[in-house]
C-alpha cells in the first residue's frame, strides 16, 4: 500500500502521508516522501507543495520500533534536505501532532501552517535519544537558543497557537486545514514567494556563559539522564561549525544515543505503557456509559479524585456526612482548580463552568441515584467501607459501577456486601489523585468484564495510566513497596543511615528515597501499616523499632516540621538530623546489633533484590498480567527512573542471574525475609527474562 501519496489541486502538489496509526516515518513513508519531493521537483505544472498528515495527526514521529536495527536509506535527515532544498515554495501543513522527526519534517519545509490546537514537539530526550534529523539545527534558527533548548531537553510540546508566538509556525488555520492550507499556497504563488529554507537564517551566537549556564542546569535536572546534555552538544555543534558539518554531528550524536541502555529503558517505558492499557480480557467489550460520577468522602483523597473527574469533563456529585464537610471539600476542589488555572492548564471560565454545572457537594447518598459510577474514598476500614457499599447497593441505579478506592483492603469481601458484587471494583488512585498518573484498577473475582472495561476507559478519560491488579494486600504496588521498605529499614538496623540510603537511590535516578517519601506521606501511615500487620508477623520478622520510637516521638514528617529530616525555612526540603540517627543508634544498641558499614552500591544492590524478589512473586500470583505492567507501575506511581525502564526491565539488564545470586548471598545471613521467588529462580534455570513474559 502506497504510504505517501502525490495529488495536484490547483496547481499546487498535495503530498499526503497516510500510515496509521501515528503516520511514522517508517523506511516506506521515507521513500514515499522522497519519492514525491523528487516527483514535484519534476512536475512543472506544480508551483507549489503542501505536505499534510491523513487521519488525526500530521507526523508522530520517527518509526521508533525500527531503533536499534541497522538504520535503511533513505535517510530522514537526507529526505528533509531534499524538501529544503525544493525551488519551489513547500508548505507544513499541521493538525492533531507533529513530534519528533515530524516537527523536523515541518522544519525542513519553507512555511508551516497548524491548527490552533495542533501539539508541536521535539520529545526525543523522553525516548532516551535526540532530535536527529535536524531538529537542533533549525528550531533554534527559528526561536532562538533559550526557547529551543527548553523544547528539546524538556520534551514537552507546545500548540500552534504557541508555535507561531515563538516563531516556528507562520499561519494558523482554521476547521479546514486542507483548504486553509492550499489557500496559502496560492496566496504564496501569487505573491510570488520563493523558497525560504530556514538554513538560510543564521545560528544565534551564545557566549561560553550561557553554554556553560544550560549545561550545569541540565546537568542538576536530567538527574543522570545523557539525552539532554547531547542536545546540547549537538547545539554547540551549530554555534560552532556550519550546517553540513553540525548536522552530521547531530547524526553522530544521535546514532551514538540509540545504543545506549537509557534509550532502551525509556522506549520499554513507552511500550509498556501503551500494553498496559490493553488487558486482552477487555478487548472488543464496550464499556458502560460514563457521564455522571459519584464520589463518597471529601478528605485530600476524594477531592483529589473529584478534581481529576471534573477536569476531564465529567458531572460528579461528592458526598459526605455532614454539611460542614461537604463545604470544606468543595473549598478544596475549588483550591485545586485555582491551582490548574494558576498553571495555565485550566481557564478561568471554564473553571467558573465547572464549580456552577459539572460539580455539587452534599450529604446524603440518595443523591447518587442516577450516577453511572461512584468511587468511594471513606478512610481505610473495613466495616466503614462495607457500610457505604451496603449504602450504595440500595441508591444506585441498575448497572452503576461501584468502586473503592482502598489501598490494600480486600475488594472481594467489599464486593460482597453488596447484591452485585459484578458491578464493583477497586480504582487505587494515588495522592494527590488529580496529578499523580497512575489507577490501579483492581479486578475482584466476580468483577463483570465490560466493568473492567468501563475502569479503562475512566483512566483514559482521566488522562490517567490504569494498569490492572490482581487482589492481595497492597496490590502491585504497595505490596513490592512493603517488601523493599522492610529491606531498606533492615540496612539501617545494621548500620546504614537512611540519609546514605536516600542518597544512593536518588543516585540512580529516584524521585527521592524512601525516608523522604516517609516524611512526605507522614510517619503515621508507616505506623499504621505496621500496627495491622503485627497480628500476622512472624517470629523472625525484623521490627522497624527506630521508626515507631520516631513516630511515638511526634516525628510524623513534613506535616510536623520534623520526621526523618528537620523541614524549616532554611531548609524546606529537610536536612539530616543527629537527633534522629541518635534515635537509630539507641535501637540498635537496645536490640544488640552491631553496626557496618554499607557502600551506596550494596544500598542499590540490596534494594532493587528485594524489590525485584516481590515483584516476581506479584507476577507469579497473577496480581499483575505482565512484568512490563510492574514497570508501568514503578515509573508512573513510585517515581522509580523512566530511563531505567522499570524494576523488571532493569533487572533483566542487570541479568536476572547476578539478582539471584545476590539474594542467595543476602539469605545466607538471613533466609528468613531473603527467600528467593520461584519464578525468578526458574527464569533464571531456563536461561531467560522477564521480557520473555511481556505478551
Ligand atoms: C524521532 O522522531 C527521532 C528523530 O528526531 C530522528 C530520526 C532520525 N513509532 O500513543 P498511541 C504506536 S523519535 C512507531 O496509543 P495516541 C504506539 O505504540 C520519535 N510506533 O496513540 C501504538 O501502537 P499499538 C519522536 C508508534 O493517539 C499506536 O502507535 N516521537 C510511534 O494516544 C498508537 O499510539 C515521539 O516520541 C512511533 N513514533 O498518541 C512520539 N508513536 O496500537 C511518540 C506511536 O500497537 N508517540 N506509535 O499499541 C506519541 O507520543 C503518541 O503515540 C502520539 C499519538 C501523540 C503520536
Amino acid at each position: 500500500m502506497t504510504k505517501v501519496t502525490y495529488q495536484l489541486a490547483d496547481g499546487v502538489a498535495l503530498i499526503t502521508v497516510d500510515h496509521p496509526p501515528v503516520n511514522a516515518l517508517g523506511q516506506v513513508v521515507r521513500q514515499g516522501l522522497w519519492d514525491a519531493v523528487a516527483r514535484f521537483g519534476r512536475d512543472d505544472t506544480a508551483q507549489a507543495a503542501v505536505i499534510i498528515g491523513a487521519g488525526r495527526l500530521f507526523i508522530g514521529g520517527a518509526d521508533i520500533t525500527e531503533f536499534g536495527k541497522p538504520p535503511v536509506a533513505p535517510f530522514l535527515p537526507d529526505v528533509i534536505n531534499a524538501i529544503a532544498a525544493c525551488t519551489k515554495p513547500v508548505i507544513a501543513a499541521i493538525h492533531g501532532t507533529a513530534l519528533g522527526g515530524g516537527l523536523e519534517v515541518a522544519l525542513g519545509a519553507h512555511y508551516r501552517i497548524a491548527t490552533r490546537t495542533a501539539r508541536l514537539g521535539l520529545p526525543e530526550v523522553t525516548l532516551g535519544v535526540i532530535p536527529g534529523a535536524g531538529g537542533t539545527q533549525r528550531m533554534p534558527r527559528l526561536v532562538g537558543l533559550d526557547a529551543a533548548l527548553t523544547l528539546m531537553t524538556t520534551g514537552k510540546p507546545v500548540s500552534g497557537t504557541q508555535a507561531q508566538a515563538m516563531g516556528f509556525v507562520d499561519e494558523l488555520a482554521g476547521d479546514d486545514l486542507r483548504a486553509d492550507a492550499l489557500a496559502y499556497a496560492a496566496r504564496l504563488i501569487a505573491e510570488g514567494a520563493g523558497p525560504r529554507a530556514v538554513t538560510d537564517l543564521p545560528f544565534p551566537a551564545a557566549d561560553a556563559d550561557l553554554i556553560a549556564a544550560w549545561r550545569q542546569r541540565l546537568t542538576r535536572t536530567a538527574k543522570g539522564q545523557v539525552a539532554p546534555l547531547a542536545v546540547l552538544d549537538a547545539v554547540v555543534a551549530g554555534i560552532e561549525r556550519p550546517f553540513d558539518q553540525a548536522l552530521a554531528e547531530e547524526r553522530r550524536l544521535f546514532l551514538s544515543m540509540l545504543d545506549t541502555p537509557q534509550r532502551s529503558g525509556m522506549m520499554h517505558a513507552f511500550f509498556a505503557e501503551r500494553a498496559v492499557a490493553k488487558p486482552p480480557e477487555i478487548l472488543g467489550i464496550a464499556s458502560r456509559p460514563l457521564d455522571r460520577a459519584g464520589v463518597i468522602g471529601g478528605g485530600t483523597m476524594g477531592a483529589g479524585i473529584a478534581t481529576a473527574m471534573v477536569l476531564s469533563g465529567l458531572h460528579v456529585t461528592l458526598v459526605e456526612r455532614d454539611a460542614a464537610a461537604a463545604a470544606r471539600a468543595g473549598e478544596t476542589i475549588a483550591r485545586n482548580l485555582a491551582s490548574a488555572v494558576k498553571r495555565g492548564t485550566l481557564t478561568e471560565t471554564a473553571r467558573d463552568a465547572i464549580l456552577s454545572d459539572a460539580l455539587v457537594t452534599v450529604v446524603g447518598h440518595d443523591a447518587l441515584s442516577d450516577a453511572d459510577l461512584v468511587v468511594e474514598a471513606v478512610f481505610e476500614d473495613m466495616d466503614a467501607k462495607t457500610e457505604v457499599f451496603r449504602a450504595l447497593d440500595r441508591v444506585c441505579k441498575p448497572g452503576a459501577v461501584l468502586a473503592t478506592n482502598t489501598s490494600y483492603l480486600d475488594v472481594n469481601r467489599i464486593a460482597q456486601a453488596t447484591g452485585r458484587p459484578a458491578d464493583v471494583i477497586g480504582l487505587h488512585f494515588f495522592s494527590p489523585a488529580h496529578v499523580m498518573k497512575l489507577l490501579e484498577i483492581v479486578v475482584a473475582d466476580a468483577t463483570a468484564t465490560d466493568v473492567t472495561a468501563t475502569a479503562f476507559a475512566l483512566a483514559k478519560k482521566l488522562g490517567k495510566i490504569g494498569v490492572r491488579a490482581g487482589v492481595c494486600d497492597g496490590f502491585i504496588g504497595n505490596r513490592i513497596l512493603s517488601h523493599y521498605r522492610t529491606a531498606v529499614d533492615h540496612m539501617v538496623l545494621d548500620g546504614a543511615s537512611p540519609y546514605a540510603v536516600d542518597r544512593a537511590l536518588v543516585d540512580f535516578g529516584f524521585a527521592m528515597g524512601p525516608y523522604q517519601v516517609s516524611d512526605l506521606a507522614g510517619l503515621d501511615i508507616g505506623y499504621m501499616t505496621r500496627q495491622r500487620k503485627a497480628a500476622d508477623a512472624h517470629p523472625r520478622d525484623r521490627a522497624s523499632v527506630f521508626a515507631d520510637a520516631l513516630y511515638h516521638a511526634g516525628w510524623l514528617g513534613q506535616k510536623a516540621g520534623h520526621g526523618y529530616y528537620i523541614y524549616d525555612a532554611d531548609s524546606p526540603k529537610g536536612r539530616p538530623d543527629d537527633a534522629v540517627t541518635a534515635i537509630i543508634e539507641t535501637s540498635r544498641a537496645d536490640l544488640g546489633l552491631s553496626s557496618r558499614d554499607f557502600t551506596a552500591a550494596e544500598i542499590l544492590r540490596r534494594t532493587m533484590a528485594a524489590m525485584v524478589n516481590a515483584a516476581a512473586n506479584v507476577v507469579a500470583d497473577g496480581i499483575a498480567q505482565r512484568p512490563s505492567d510492574v514497570d508501568v507501575v514503578f515509573v508512573s506511581g513510585y517515581g522509580f527512573p523512566r530511563h531505567r525502564g522499570g524494576p523488571l526491565h532493569y533487572a533483566d539488564t542487570v541479568g536476572l542471574d547476578t539478582i539471584l545470586t545476590d539474594i542467595r548471598e543476602f539469605a545466607a545471613i538471613d533466609d528468613h525475609f531473603w527467600t528467593p521467588a520461584p519464578l525468578l529462580e526458574q527464569l533464571v534455570a531456563d536461561g531467560r527474562n522477564f521480557a520473555s513474559l511481556n505478551r
